[in-house]
């Protein structure tokens, strides 16, 4: 018998959510973006790749697949469950546009984890009648990460998530050093990031700098 993965208790232990973005983070390689978070700290990476051809993703994946498990930390990647099933990730994040919650689960199985980005009450509302492990919510603040139909759904937003949502969720959108206090305080959960830690001139020490914010709000909350 398998051991059987408590993935809520994996999402709930996240302390930062580092999402790629290999455009942002040039001139580094994979190898050097995935070192330097997880050398920050960071205990979750999602690749987020949407050029990079399949079986170069495969390749990559396989290649840092060990790395995490060597960190404790938590590998997922974006879009594709049958990337997720081939690399042996621990996850998969799925958007609205995305592979069904219910057909994924089919092809990655009942241990991987499904992350579902969400955009509104209703998506949020729907998402936890599906077979979801965690969901994405935003964005939160505007952002030039990614370009979308949707408007910023602010702090009550997540105020709302932290009342009425009964998995995991994951503020994303426009957090910074600036405001990650804000995101933490209200909803009292894990953010996710891009661009904060893609775009810093040394992404181990924007890394380490945010989960310290993190850790010193929640100290001060309790
Ligand atoms: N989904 C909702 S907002 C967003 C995604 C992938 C982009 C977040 O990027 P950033 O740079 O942290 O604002
Ligand atoms: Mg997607």
């Amino acid at each position: 018998m398998g051991i059987v993965k408590d993935k809520s208790k994996i999402c709930r232990n996240w302390n930062l959510y580092v999402i790629t973005d290999l455009s942002m983070a040039l001139p580094r390689t994979y190898s050097q973006i995935i070192h330097e978070v997880l050398l920050g700290g960071a205990n979750v990476i999602q690749l987020r790749d949407k050029t990079t051809p399949f079986e170069k993703l495969i390749d990559i994946s396989r290649k840092f697949r060990p790395l995490f498990d060597e960190f404790g930390a938590t590998f997922i990647v974006n879009d594709n469950p049958y990337l997720a099933k081939e690399v042996n990730a621990d996850g998969v994040h799925l958007g609205q546009e995305d592979t069904p919650v219910d057909i994924a689960r089919e092809i990655v199985g009942d241990e991987c984890i499904i992350g579902l980005s969400t955009h509104s009450r209703t998506q949020v509302l729907k998402a936890m009648l599906q077979d979801v492990d965690y969901i994405g919510l935003g964005p939160i603040y505007p952002t030039a990460t990614k370009s979308q139909p949707y408007k910023p759904l602010g702090l009550e937003m997540v105020a709302w998530g932290a009342r009425e949502v009964r998995i995991p969720f994951i503020p994303i959108g426009g957090i910074t050093s600036q405001n990650i206090c804000d995101v933490i305080r209200v909803g009292k959960t894990t953010p996710a990031v891009v661009s904060a830690v893609m775009k810093a001139p040394n992404l181990m020490e924007a890394t380490r700098n945010l989960i310290g914010i993190i850790s010193e709000t929640r100290r001060e909350m309790s």
